[in-house]
């Protein structure tokens, strides 16, 4: 597990005002865990409440658009997060790409955008159960990732990486340990052959799908798995501070 494990609520489509509540249970009780980085990505429409309610934890966006402000209805860009209080935004997540048809080239753009924007970014990257059975999890995956960063140069405290396979995602299954371990040992690699293992140090890889207390001991404390992405169980803060504390 990493010095400081990183653990991230991804809200996903969920969540009215009536979640301020969980936010301000998971905000107090993170105060206990300071060992542990807890951070919560709401839907757009409360980024700003949640932030004004979070001493401790951080607060991002889901996504964002890669542009300058202008004439695209209904979307939002990096700036606008950060104004709302993001400090960081998810990016490529495996639901952007298949319900938006994202692609690594538009993922390049997103991640320039928030990076000029002062925001940290969470990558993801994951592969299909078609995709795992042929064999090629591993080289898809890498080279979603390669593709994602084009010439990111400086990953020092602004990059996070997120494997998730897909077909773990919401589904109850999680990958095994085993595979979980290979996958972010090559994704280690790949970040040592391309900044050097000092600056490839700096970035946490989490794991992500279907993470839940019961299960995550174990998915943290292998190693390379620096933190989680908690997509259903980071809906309620009594399950969410459970793999907090499996964290701690
Ligand atoms: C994967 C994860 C969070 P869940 O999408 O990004 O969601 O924990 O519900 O599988």
């Amino acid at each position: 597990m990493a010095e400081r494990p990183y653990i991230v609520g991804n809200w996903k489509m969920f969540g009215t005002r009536a979640m301020l509540s969980e936010a301000r249970a998971i905000d107090r009780a993170a105060q206990r865990y300071m060992k542990v980085e807890v951070a919560v990505a709401p839907p757009y429409t409360l980024i700003h409440a949640v932030h004004r309610e979070a001493e401790q934890i951080g607060v991002g966006a889901q996504d964002c658009h890669p542009g300058a402000e202008g004439p695209h209805t209904g979307d939002i860009n990096a700036a606008m997060v950060a104004d709302a209080g993001a400090k960081f935004v998810i990016v490529g997540h495996s639901e952007r790409r298949q319900d938006h048809g994202e692609t690594n080239e538009l993922i390049n753009a997103k991640i320039d955008s928030a990076i000029e924007a002062g925001l940290r970014v969470i990558l993801c990257c994951g592969e299909s159960l078609e995709t795992r059975d042929a064999g090629d999890a591993e080289a898809f995956v890498l080279g979603q990732i390669k593709s994602a960063l084009g010439s990111f140069e400086d990953p020092a405290e602004r990059l996070t990486i997120a494997y998730e396979p897909i077909w773990a995602i919401g589904t109850g299954r999680t990958a095994t340990s085993a595979d979980i371990e290979a996958m972010h040992k090559a994704i280690r690699g790949l970040l040592d052959e391309t900044y050097g293992a000092e600056a490839s140090a700096d970035v946490r890889i989490l794991y992500g799908g279907s993470v839940k207390p019961e299960n995550a001991k174990e998915i943290l404390s292998l190693p390379e798995v620096g933190g989680a992405l908690v997509g259903g169980a980071s809906l309620s803060a009594e399950s969410f501070l459970g793999i907090v504390v499996a964290a701690s």
